[in-house]
Order: C-alpha cells, then sequence, then structure tokens
C-alpha cells in the first residue's frame, strides 16, 4: 500500500437504501399499485396509450409467452426494433424470467447483426416482417416474433399472446439471483471490436435508483410527467435514464419510432411533454430550427443532454427557445451501468450547475481523476481519466476476461478512457477522450471495426480510422489506407467497400490513400433521405 492520498469524489446528495433484494421487473413496477390506471406508455405512432396495469399485465404475458417458446432463466433475446410498446413489453417480459435482452439496431446490416447474434447465442429474436430478411441468412439458431405482418414462418407477437390461457398470467418463475445478467448491450469500450456488456438487475437498479429514488432524487421525475422517448431504447441511454427511471417513477412515456423535427415538436406540444431527453444533434435542432417558434413548448421543465459533448453555445442557445426548462448533461458509458454523473439542478431540491458541466457523480459511487502516466488520482481541477466504481457498473465483457481486466482494475475501478476534471464545486466537466472511440451524433463507431474490413480488402496493406470534428454529428470516421499495388483503387471505391458492410453511420467521410497518388479532400456526405430519418439524425 502506498502512503499516497487517495481524491475521491463522492455525491453531494446523501447516499439511498438500494432495493438489491428485488428483480429489475419488480423494482420498476414497485408502485403498480399507485399508478395503476396512470398512462404508462404512449405510442406517438397511433396515439394508443396503455396504463400501468396493462403494461405490466403486457409485460407478463410476454413473459409467458416467451417461456412458452423455451426461452428460459440465463437465454438471450434479441430486441430489433425501433421504440415501440413491444420493445417495452419484450424487455420487461424477459427480464421476469431472467432472460438476458441484447438490443440492436435494425438499421445495422444483416453482417452486424449476424455478429451480435452470434456473440450472445440468441435464441429469440423480434423484429419488424421488414428487418426479418436481414436475419435469413444467419446459420444460428433462432426463433424470429415479428410484432406486424409475418415474415415467412416467423412467430407472431400478438397472436401468441392472445392464445395464451386466461388463467395463465402468473409464470412460473424460476429464481432470479441479483447478479444475474438482464441487459447486454454492445459497446466497444475504451478499444478494440464490440463486445457484450453484462448488466445484471443490481446494475441497472443500482443505476436507475442512484437517479431517481430517495427522499431526494438526483433527476427528479413525478408521476404527472411526461417523459419523452425519441431516442433509440436499442441504446443504453434511452432504456435506463428514460424508460427504466420513468416506470420506477410512475411518470408517463411517450414512445417516438424515429426522429422527425416537425412530428417531435407536435406531439411535444400536444402531449404537453415535461422531460425531454436528447442528444446534441437534437439539442442543435432544438436551439437552431426556425419551427420551432411555432409551437408551445412550455410544459418542459427539463432538457437532459447527454451521449455526446455538447458546446456550451448551444446550451445558450437553447435556454433561449425554453427559457422556463431546466438544462443539464448526464454522462454515461455503457460499461458504468450507464450513468457515471447527472446535472445537481435535475433534483428535487435542486443544486446549482455550471454551463458545460456533466453534473456531480451519481450518489453510492466514487468517482476518482487518475494521472494516465502514473495512475496517481488527482486533486480537484486537474484533469486525468475518469474513473468510477460502484454498484451499478457492468460485471463485465460477456467471453472476454482480457478486456475485463483491462477495464475493470483490482480494485474495481472502471476505466472510462475519457479525460476530465472535478472542479471545486464537485462539478464533473469532460475535455477530451483517450480511447478508441469515434462518436457520430452519440452512437459508436469503434475504429478497430472498420479497420478490420479495410484490412480484409486484398489492396489494401494498412488502415487507421480516426475521428474528424464535424459541426452537425460532433464526429465522423474518416479513414487513411496504404494500398498495396492495386494503384486503381479509388477512394470511392474504399467508401463503398465499408457504405455496404456497415449501418449508415458508420460509413467513411473521406479517405486518404498513402504511398500512391494522394487522394484529396471531398466534402462530407449528407446520408440518403432515408437516414435521415433515423435515431438520433
Ligand atoms: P456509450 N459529454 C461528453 N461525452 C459524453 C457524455 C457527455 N455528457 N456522455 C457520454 N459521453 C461519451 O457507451 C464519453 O466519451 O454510452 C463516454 O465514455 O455509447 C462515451 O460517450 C460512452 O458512450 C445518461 C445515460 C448519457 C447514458 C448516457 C450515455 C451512454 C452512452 C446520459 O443519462
Amino acid at each position: 500500500l502506498s502512503d499516497e492520498e487517495t481524491f475521491i469524489f463522492k455525491s453531494k446528495l446523501p447516499d439511498i437504501e438500494i432495493p438489491t433484494h428485488l428483480p429489475l421487473p419488480t423494482y420498476c413496477f414497485e408502485r403498480l399499485p399507485e399508478v395503476s390506471n396512470k398512462p404508462c406508455l404512449i405510442s406517438a405512432s397511433n396515439g394508443r396509450t396503455y396504463t400501468y396495469a396493462e403494461t405490466h399485465l403486457l409485460c407478463h404475458k410476454t413473459a409467458l409467452a416467451f417461456s412458452k417458446l423455451g426461452l428460459k432463466r440465463g437465454d438471450c433475446l434479441m430486441i430489433l426494433l425501433q421504440n415501440c410498446p413491444e420493445f417495452v413489453f419484450s424487455f420487461m417480459g424477459a427480464s421476469i424470467i431472467g432472460a438476458v435482452t441484447t438490443a440492436a439496431n435494425p438499421f445495422y446490416t444483416p453482417s452486424e447483426i449476424a455478429k451480435q447474434l452470434s456473440s450472445s447465442s440468441a435464441k429469440l429474436v423480434i423484429t419488424l416482417s421488414q428487418y426479418a430478411n436481414k436475419l435469413k441468412d444467419s446459420e444460428f439458431d433462432f426463433k424470429i416474433i415479428t410484432i406486424d405482418d409475418p415474415f415467412e414462418h416467423s412467430l407472431q407477437f400478438w397472436p401468441l399472446l392472445a392464445e395464451l390461457d386466461e388463467t395463465e398470467h402468473e409464470t412460473e418463475l424460476e429464481r432470479i439471483e441479483i447478479d444475474d445478467p438482464v441487459a447486454l448491450p454492445y459497446s466497444s469500450g475504451t478499444t478494440g471490436l464490440p463486445k457484450g456488456v453484462i448488466l445484471t438487475h443490481k446494475s441497472l437498479i443500482s443505476s436507475v435508483a442512484q437517479q431517481v429514488d430517495g427522499e431526494n432524487p438526483n433527476l427528479y421525475l413525478k408521476t404527472e410527467d411526461v417523459v419523452l422517448c425519441v431516442l433509440p431504447l436499442f441504446h443504453i441511454y434511452a432504456l435506463n435514464s428514460v424508460l427504466l427511471c420513468s416506470l420506477r417513477a410512475g411518470a408517463s412515456l411517450l414512445l417516438m419510432h424515429k426522429f422527425e423535427m416537425g412530428t417531435l415538436l407536435e406531439l411535444i406540444q400536444r402531449f404537453r411533454v415535461s422531460v425531454a431527453a436528447v442528444v446534441p444533434p437534437i439539442v442543435m435542432a432544438l436551439a437552431k430550427n426556425p419551427t420551432v417558434e411555432m409551437f408551445d413548448l412550455s410544459s418542459i421543465r427539463i432538457v437532459l443532454s447527454g451521449a455526446a459533448p455538447l458546446g456550451k453555445e448551444l446550451e445558450v442557445a437553447l435556454k433561449n427557445r425554453v427559457p422556463q426548462a431546466v438544462f443539464g448533461q448526464g454522462y454515461g458509458m455503457t460499461e458504468a451501468g450507464p450513468v457515471l454523473s447527472m446535472c445537481p439542478a435535475f433534483a428535487k431540491q435542486p443544486l446549482p450547475s455550471k454551463s458545460g458541466s456533466c453534473g456531480t457523480v451519481v450518489r453510492n459511487a466514487e468517482l476518482k481523476i487518475v494521472d494516465p502516466e502514473t495512475g496517481s488520482s488527482l486533486p480537484h481541477n486537474q484533469r486525468g481519466e475518469i474513473c468510477i466504481r460502484g454498484p451499478q457498473i457492468m460485471k463485465g465483457y460477456l467471453n472476454d476476461p482480457e478486456a475485463t481486466k483491462n477495464t475493470i482494475d483490482v480494485e474495481g475501478w472502471l476505466h472510462t478512457g475519457d479525460i476530465g476534471y472535478v472542479d471545486e464545486d464537485g462539478e464533473v466537466f469532460i475535455v477530451d477522450r483517450v480511447k478508441e472511440l469515434i462518436k457520430f451524433k452519440g452512437f459508436q463507431v469503434p475504429p478497430a471495426e472498420l479497420e478490420a474490413l479495410l484490412i480484409s480488402h486484398p489492396s489494401i496493406t494498412d488502415a487507421a480510422v480516426v475521428p474528424q470534428k464535424d459541426p452537425t454529428a460532433g464526429e465522423v470516421p474518416v479513414a487513411f489506407v496504404v494500398r498495396s499495388n492495386d494503384i486503381d483503387l479509388t477512394e470511392e471505391a474504399v467508401k463503398e467497400l465499408i457504405a455496404k458492410q456497415v449501418v449508415f453511420y458508420k460509413r467513411l467521410h473521406k479517405g486518404w490513400g498513402a504511398r500512391l497518388v494522394s487522394i484529396g479532400l471531398i466534402k462530407p456526405e449528407g446520408g440518403t433521405e432515408k437516414d435521415s430519418n433515423t435515431l438520433l439524425d
């Protein structure tokens, strides 16, 4: 043991009791008796509302239907859907029977989906018929459930539920342990390819409790709140801070299946949205888009931004547009459960928060800043790598003890690969990222994944993919490639090679060829019409 001082930062709000004796779904629906007749889910596409009692019942029916299909404790379900009530029923239903959910972006290419399917060994995939053909060529053994029309021989969600015997509501539960996995999001972490991040019932309950539980919740959600869920539930930000937190608090969730500015504004006005969880590109749209002036946004009381850095000028511009709302940031990382810090101005008894800060560390957790060179912890206002420790962090990466060991040290500290400091008021500021990660509108683009695809091309002997700053996306991936002797390999061909294998936001925006003629700079691509309708655009 060194006698060196360790500087550990804690929340200013007192620690709370975390109910880690319950499985996640029981914890989330604990307030059911109080809120049973209140709206729980509102589907924006058709206005259909499900009360808490209906939602709870449908989650249990889904659990039973999954169980009858053979899904058991420890088995994996893949959800390949945009935001919709069936996403919620499936996630909660799987968790009721002790199964684990891995959610994937339905815009993923067949090969991206196949990688996640094989890594997670999903036994059941729930999706829309239009995405089911992406699963056709997978050689793994799984059943497909569609929530709309059937696809070839797929099972259908609603008929499966309708077939259940009315007396069968109570699922025979296998005992769920608090350390059982419940969610398996994929993240590349600080290096390498996407890996399954094991989040247990305990991690997610802890994280949700750190946000919304206690006498003075850090993120105070009320039962009368209407919480906007436009960010995709297949990403941990919305799954945790939007869905699970709203359920626990007994608030109503407005589910939008895709982001479209006009619809969003119209919905905020119509449903009197009071809490909006967003990412910087949406802050930008709210701050800059002229149509915003035509709508009544006076119902919004909280705007939470996270998943990527937000410029101060945007924050100011947003505050001018929604002056009555408290604006603040949350800082998360999939592996961290995911929330590390949250704006203290969202608390029931709010504390002030500075512009540009990511809030203060969540309760029942410890945060430290370490000098990347020496590994020693640093005091207030000194920059270093942000590390977090607490009951909410991941159990580890699936089947990857090496990567787990490199991320969570022997003392239980998770190393984020983010560089930041904690100021004299305990507020966390992120200034840089030292890990191999590109963030396109909050979405992860792992450079190693693109480099591997590039190198697999016979005319490319080496490649490096790096982020380039971009005013709308935050960052875009650009590549440097070393060509073998194929002088005809053009930048366009390289971009095309990647584009056909990856989801739109991982596409290369520029390429430079080394050794041979310089390819030169070209304007970044805007994406296609279809892409611009997607989630975080
Ligand atoms: P992943 N400011 C700057 N960078 C951020 C921020 C922020 N507010 N939030 C996340 N990042 C970056 O795994 C940072 O580099 O999780 C971090 O290591 O896709 C990386 O994004 C993690 O990316 C919530 C709940 C935010 C979740 C999240 C983000 C989860 C993103 C707020 O309440």
